[in-house]
Order: C-alpha cells, then sequence, then structure tokens
C-alpha cells in the first residue's frame, strides 16, 4: 500500500517501504542480541545479557526518525536499551561493518549501551544512566544556542531524545526541563517510549496526565502519539467515542495484561468492568482475532502518526517539544508485552520462527537491503541524506601561560581564582571562547568580576530592573556567563555539552564552572556522564573543606578530593598559591584548546576535564614568592604543572645530617605546614616542605611507572615528578584539609613509611582554628605526625 505523500506528512516515504525497513530493523537489533548469547562462547557461563524487548519498542520510532525524518544536522540521543536498534539502523545505512553485528557486548565490540567514546559508529550522546543521555540534548541546544549568538549561525540541528517513559522517574529529567536556561529552544524534540514498563514490572497507574502537566507547565509543547490508525477510525464510528474514553481511563496493569492473552480471551479481559455503551459497540466487532488486534493498536508503531507528530514539532519554533510515542515493549516479538520482559531472550527456536517469517536464512540473515529493491534504494538516498559533512577547521584559540596574576597580600585561590579569569576575559586571544556557567553560586564562587566584564547570556537582550555597581549583571545574547538554577545536575550536563561543543556544535569553547565543592557529590552522575562522554571543561569545586570553617559540616567537602582524584578523564589539582593556580588553570585551557583543535581521534592528552578544589582561606603568598625566585620562573612552573614542588627546602631551616622529614601538603592547609616545618627545623629536624598542587597528577606518574613494571614484569622506578620534589629517602608526612585517604598511598610511592592527616569525620562550625585542631591539622599534631613517621623509619 503507497501512502499519500500528506499521510507521511509530505516526507516522500512508502509505508510499504518503512515497513520492510522496520521489520529488517525488528529483525537484526533482535539477532544481535541473539547472537550475543547464544552465538558466542564466552567461556566463563555468564549470560551475556541485552534488551530485546526494550529495543523493539522503539523500532517504529527509529524507523520513522532515521528513515523518514531526520538530516545530515540532526543530533539524536537513543535510550540505552534501544542500543541494538541504534547498530542495526547504522548498519542498514552502511555506517557500521557487518562484523561488529555478532559483537554486542564483546571486547572491542559493539558497547552495551549507546557510548560516543567507544563504539564503532558515530553516537552523538552516550547514554547507560537513565535521565542523563535524555537531559543531554536539551543542554546541546542550549550549547548551539548560545554558539549561534556569539559566533554566527550553524546549519539548523533538531536535537532529539528517545527516552524510555520510566526515565521520568528520573528528578535530573524535571531539572532540566525546569530551568529557565532551557525556555524556548524550539530545535529540541523529546520522543517518550511510552510502552508503561519499567524493568521491574508495568509502571502502575495512569502517569500521562501529571507528565503533561509538568511539561506544558514549563512551557513545553506536548504532542501524545497514542492511537493507531485502526482505532482512531474505530473511535470516529457511531457510538465509537466510549471506546475511546474507556482506554483512556484504564489503567497500565489493566490494559498491559491484555497483551498475555491468547486471542480469543482478549474481549473479556478487555471489557471487565466496561459501560454498556463500549460492550455494545465492541459487540459490533465480532471476529476475536481482529478485536484483539484493535485494541492493541497503538501509534508509537504508526508511521502516519509518528511522521505526523515530529512533523507537528518541528513547526514549534520557540519551545521544545515532547512527544509521548505509546508503544509496546517487546513490540512483534512472543514476549510483547509480557511484565517480565525487559531481560527475556528469544530462544534459539523463537528466533529461527522469526528468521523464517521474514524470508531469511543463515546464510542471508545478516545482509542489508536488497539494493535493487524499493526499501533497499530509499536506504541508498536516506544514506546519502544523512552524510555528515566534516566541520569547518576550528579558528586557533590562544591561551596565555599565566595572567601574571600577582598578589602582595594573603589570597584565597578562589579570590586568585576569579581575578584570573577576568584577566583572561581581557586577553583577546583568550576571552571570545570563554562561557562560564554556575547554578546559582556565581557572585559567591568569585564569578562576578568576570560576568561583570562579559555579561550574562540570554538569547534577547534583558531589562535590568535595579542597579547594583559591584555587579552589573547585564543579560543579552553576548553574554558569556549562562546561569543555571540550583541544580548541580544541570551544571555538569551544560558543561558537558559546552565541552563537547567543538563537535555537536563545530566551535570550540574553554567552558569554566564553578560549584560548591560539597555539591559536586550532587552532581557526581552527571560529572561522570560528561567526562564518560569524552567532554572537556574546568569545574572549580570551590570553597571546599573545613577550611570553610564556620559553614559547618553540611557545607564542608571531605571526600571530594577522592572523587577527584580517581575520576577517569578527569585531572583533579588542588592549589595553595595565586600564582600557581594562574599557571595551572592557563595550562588547562590551553589543554582544552589543543585537544578541541585536534582531528577526531587524536590523543592529544590524557587530562580530560579538569577540577581544580578551591578555598577561601587567605593565604600569605610570601612562601611562594621565595620558591619562585630560589627555583626561577621556568623551573617552578614546570613543577607545578607535573602536581608538586619544593615549598621549603630545609637546607634553609635545618643543618645537613639532620633527621629529614617530607611534609607534604596539598591547599589551604600549608600555611600550618610551613609552621610545623619551622618548629621541627627548631628540634634540629629537617622538614621539607612539598606543595602537592595535584595529587592526581602524581599518582598517575607513579601508576604510569608501576603498570610499564607489571607489564614488562621489570622493576618499576620512583617516578620523575616525585623524585625531584623528593630525592633523598625520608619518611612523610601527608596533610590535606580532605579524607587522609587521598594522598596516604604517597608513602607506599617513596617506599618509606608515611603518616596521613586529614579529615575523615564529618566538621562542624568553628574557626579554621578549632576544626584544625579537632581534625589534627595543626601545627602541633603535624609536628607530633612527623616524629611518628620518624619513628617508623628504618634506614
Ligand atoms: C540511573 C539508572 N538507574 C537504574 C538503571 C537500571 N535500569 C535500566 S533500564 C531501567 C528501566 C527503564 O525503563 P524505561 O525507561 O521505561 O525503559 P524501557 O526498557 O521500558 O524502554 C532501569 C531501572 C539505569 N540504567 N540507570
Ligand atoms: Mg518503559
Amino acid at each position: 500500500m503507497v501512502a499519500t505523500a500528506a499521510g507521511l506528512a509530505g516526507t516522500g516515504a512508502d509505508l510499504a517501504v518503512l515497513d520492510t525497513i522496520q521489520q529488517r530493523v525488528l529483525w537484526l537489533a533482535t539477532r544481535i542480541v541473539d547472537a550475543a548469547n547464544h552465538d558466542r562462547d564466552t567461556g566463563d557461563g555468564l549470560k551475556v545479557g541485552g534488551h530485546q524487548a526494550s529495543s523493539a519498542s522503539l523500532v517504529t520510532v527509529m524507523t520513522a526518525l532515521y528513515f523518514a525524518h531526520l538530516d545530515a544536522t540532526d543530533k539524536v540521543s537513543v535510550k540505552p536499551h534501544a542500543s541494538p536498534v541504534f547498530h542495526a539502523v547504522q548498519y542498514l545505512l552502511g555506517n557500521l561493518d557487518r562484523g561488529y553485528l555478532p559483537m554486542l557486548r564483546a571486547f572491542g565490540g559493539l558497547q552495551s549501551y549507546p557510548s560516543r567514546t567507544k563504539d564503532p559508529d558515530v553516537v552523538d550522546f552516550s547514554t547507560g544512566s537513565v535521565g542523563l543521555g535524555a537531559a543531554a540534548p536539551l543542554f546541546a541546544a542550549v550549547t548551539r544556542r548560545y554558539v549561534d549568538a556569539h559566533f554566527g549561525a550553524r546549519p539548523r540541528s533538531r536535537f532529539v531524545a528517545l527516552i524510555g517513559d520510566a526515565e521520568l522517574d528520573e528528578g535530573n529529567i524535571w531539572e532540566a526541563v525546569s530551568d529557565p536556561a532551557t525556555d524556548g529552544l524550539g530545535d529540541v524534540m523529546w520522543i517518550v517510549d511510552v510502552n508503561r514498563q519499567s524493568l521491574d514490572r508495568v509502571v502502575p497507574g495512569i502517569r500521562i496526565a501529571q507528565w503533561k502537566q509538568q511539561f506544558t507547565g514549563a512551557g513545553w509543547h506536548v504532542v501524545e502519539a497514542k492511537y493507531g490508525r485502526r482505532l482512531q477510525t474505530a473511535f470516529a464510528r457511531p457510538g465509537g467515542e466510549p471506546l475511546r474514553a474507556w482506554i483512556d481511563q484504564m489503567p497500565n496493569e489493566h490494559y498491559q495484561s491484555l497483551f498475555g492473552l491468547p486471542a480469543q480471551s482478549v474481549r473479556q479481559r478487555f471489557l471487565d468492568g466496561a459501560p454498556d455503551e463500549v460492550r455494545r459497540f465492541c459487540a459490533g466487532i465480532a471476529d476475536d482475532a481482529e478485536f484483539a488486534d484493535l485494541v492493541k493498536d497503538l501509534a508509537g508503531h504508526d508511521f502516519c502518526s509518528l511522521l505526523r507528530a515530529f512533523g507537528e514539532c518541528d513547526s514549534q519554533k520557540d519551545r521544545p517539544s515532547v512527544v509521548f510515542a505509546y508503544t509496546v515493549k517487546g513490540w512483534g516479538l512472543p514476549m510483547a508485552g509480557n511484565p517480565r520482559n525487559h531481560s527475556a531472550l528469544l530462544s534459539t527456536s523463537q528466533i529461527d520462527q522469526m528468521r523464517e517469517r521474514l524470508g531469511l536464512t543463515p546464510a542471508t540473515e545478516w545482509d542489508r537491503l536488497d539494493p535493487a529493491a524499493a526499501a533497499g534504494r530509499w536506504v541508498a538516498d536516506r544514506r546519502e541524506h544523512l552524510a555528515r559533512a566534516p566541520w569547518p577547521n576550528p579558528p586557533p584559540v590562544a591561551v596565555p601561560d599565566s595572567t601574571d596574576l600577582r598578589a602582595s597580600r594573603p589570597v584565597s585561590t578562589q579570590e586568585a581564582f576569579g581575578r584570573i579569569l577576568l584577566g583572561l576575559s581581557r586577553d583577546e586571544g583568550v576571552a571570545p571562547f570563554l562561557v562560564t556557567t554556575a547554578p546559582d553560586v556565581a557572585t559567591s564562587t568569585n564569578l562576578a568580576g568576570f560576568i561583570n566584564r562579559a555579561g550574562v547570556f540570554s538569547p534577547a537582550a534583558r531589562r535590568s530592573w535595579s542597579e547594583d555597581a559591584a555587579l552589573k549583571w547585564s543579560e543579552g545574547p553576548q553574554g558569556q556567563h549562562i546561569e543555571l538554577g540550583i541544580s548541580e545536575m544541570n551544571l555538569f550536563l551544560l558543561l558537558g555539552q559546552l565541552g563537547l561543543s567543538w563537535d555537536l556544535s563545530g566551535q570550540p569553547l574553554l567552558p569554566v564552572g564553578t560549584v560548591y565543592d560539597p555539591f559536586v557529590l550532587r552532581g557526581l552522575d552527571a560529572f561522570v556522564y560528561s567526562v564518560y562522554s569524552g567532554a572537556r571543561f574546568v569545574v572549580a569545586g570551590t570553597p571546599s573543606g573545613v577550611s570553610l570553617a564556620p559553614e559547618g559540616g553540611a557545607h564542608q567537602s571531605t571526600i571530594t578530593a577522592s572523587v577527584g582524584l580517581e575520576l577517569p578523564n578527569v585531572t583533579f589539582i588542588e592549589p595553595a598559591y595565586a600564582a600557581a593556580l594562574d599557571w595551572l588553570l592557563c595550562g588547562a585551557l590551553q589543554a582544552i584548546a589543543a585537544a578541541n583543535a585536534a582531528p577526531a581521534g587524536t590523543a592529544i592528552t590524557e587530562d580530560g576535564s579538569y577540577y581544580f578544589r578551591l578555598s577561601t582561606r587567605g593565604i600569605d603568598q610570601g612562601p611562594f614568592a621565595r620558591a619562585r625566585e630560589r627555583l626561577g620562573d621556568e623551573l617552578l612552573r614546570r613543577q607545578v604543572l607535573a602536581g608538586a614542588y619544593p615549598l621549603v627546602e630545609a637546607g634553609e631551616a635545618a643543618a645537613g645530617g639532620a633527621p629529614a622529614v617530607y611534609l607534604a601538603g596539598s591547599g589551604a592547609v600549608l600555611p600550618e605546614v610551613l609552621a610545623a616545618a619551622a618548629e621541627l627545623g627548631d628540634e634540629g629536624i629537617a622538614a621539607h616542605v612539598i606543595d602537592v598542587t595535584s595529587a592526581d597528577r602524581l599518582y598517575r606518574a607513579w601508576q604510569r611507572t608501576l603498570r610499564q613494571g607489571v607489564r614488562t614484569a621489570t622493576t618499576p622506578a620512583i617516578p620523575g615528578a616525585l623524585r625531584t620534589v623528593c630525592p633523598t629517602r625520608a619518611p612523610v608526612v601527608t596533610v590535606h584539609d580532605a579524607a587522609s585517604h587521598t594522598m596516604s598511598w604517597l608513602g607506599s610511592a617513596l617506599g618509606v613509611p608515611a603518616v596521613s592527616l586529614g579529615v575523615d569525620s564529618f566538621g562542624q562550625s568553628g574557626t579554621v582554628g578549632d576544626l584544625y585542631r579537632a581534625h589534627d591539622l595543626d601545627a602541633g599534631s603535624i609536628v607530633n605526625a612527623a616524629l611518628a613517621a620518624l619513628s617508623l623509619h628504618h634506614p
């Protein structure tokens, strides 16, 4: 049957062709999971897994999108459990080699869930942690709006998210939808796969009315693709309207139970509790099989309804859209609609029957569509239509080595951070590419100077209703700060998309976000998501630690330093002095700029994103100035960037031949470390003070040499960065306003006893002195720790 062009929303697509394609997509997606579980010998007896039912649920929607709706510039996020459908589509389009099809979940094969960095075909958005991949395209659209306003309009992209209905349970979805920064994005379309099932169960009741209100309330355009054409035709017949009302009010559990029944039992279950007029109307449909098919006819498996819904969303230019596409989990498979089908697999004989039904054989089952037939020709046209042109080469971004920040009075790293950003905003080589963002903490994290100069981003100029001499807050399309509501999830999702703008919008940016350090943990999953996706950005966690003394335990971070050290694709940095921060921050932005400009696939730096843990504690800059004089800028900068430098060499304080100890401190607690070193010097102990600017870089250097040793079965050396700052064998005390664990490995790395001081219980309100005493971070405790370390050392 050939549909009219109007019927398929003017796409020119042919229903029969689309149906042939979707049958092949369904087959391939199902067989990809089947092959992973039944064709491969994993040798360990573990079930490989995969999601045939979740995939089947989206087959029609994804066939409609890729084969009748999308353009080459559009970007799509695919719900995690539909990855087999995505790969089947890419394979049919010729973008994936056949050899990958039996390699779902195999090492080096297709990833379980779509991955930007690990899959062999081009994935726009990674997904996996439900809710995050769904929201990512919204923030990619925020990024594109920003890029277009600052650098000129790119060819239009539509940002599409395919979302499981139970994903809407995740709070981050609603944080994203309700943030004013995501208002008015007409190029966004979310498609919710309303199969009424989650992992464990049929989702109770009827959620849709509430969701519709929530989206509408946030200014979204809502479309329902609920009933297929057969049901719509039935509703339009005389007496048909009560049937619609009956289904509309039917709880998910009741409706879903129809799917497990033989055709002859469907009528009775369907009409259980139905009013007379519905019964009367249904009596007019005599054939049981026809009746069973009719009441399960949902629009999520109807190309005309779907394409009409997509077209309707396209016409919304000034607000995002959401399509609720009603589907069947396991559509077209024997497990359709079964409440326990989430992880169910077809048996080998069911697969054999499906293959046969489609006219395929074991020899032809992986074939692409016949290029001589109508469907094959259509796919070839779509392949051409969807081929992406590479972005033009990005303009150079010239980040200086430093902003020459000088501080004569005590200064905190948070204040220095604000001044460095302000300095960069005056530098024409880098200023245009800087973009800052914060979840309602811009001013309290010292972004005000930058904001005063660079302005706040808003798609249209906004009138300011109040004057404030200290903070201008002028909003318009040229502003370079994107303000968010209080949502750390949104912060990290936006940073992630700003950090991918070179790829998704063809414009490298230098994104810098700020967040109170303890609340890094609130956004942690989105942080992980963004760096797993390959995004590069800077985030400053500030203020941090118990040095934020009066604020108390709820605002004092302790485990964030460990988190920063352990996160892959993130370099964790915690400087104490302003000039060191200047070098480190400029170095980070240089690396981001270089990585963004590198051709895809070039590994230019292993640093990834940068997490700076900063403090509001003002610190005397004198010791750093003296180290600078002693070592010279070039050497000192190199060491600061490598992760540690000798802040005080005890030769200055104690005579040669004295017992020696290394005091390795990081961040705001350095003054106490220096005081302890002086006391130890008075006692005739040579206490060398190491300022650890990046425990992460030191740890990585150590692990590199260890792994090298492990892999080559050779004796590992002490890494260069550590050897330079700790040239002799002496015990070590680590001192950190963070969990003591973060630096406790230093003793092992140096092969010496170590005593690690840090904050291992929740904080409380007080003065810095009170809290440092309470956590053994005061000079006296550090001296005692040094004596303890010396007593453990037997050279
Ligand atoms: C953050 C997170 N929590 C839990 C899971 C485990 N999980 C995977 S799918 C799923 C249910 C998803 O249901 P739905 O979104 O409706 O998808 P469907 O399979 O029905 O299409 C759950 C709980 C996950 N992937 N991510
Ligand atoms: Mg579902």
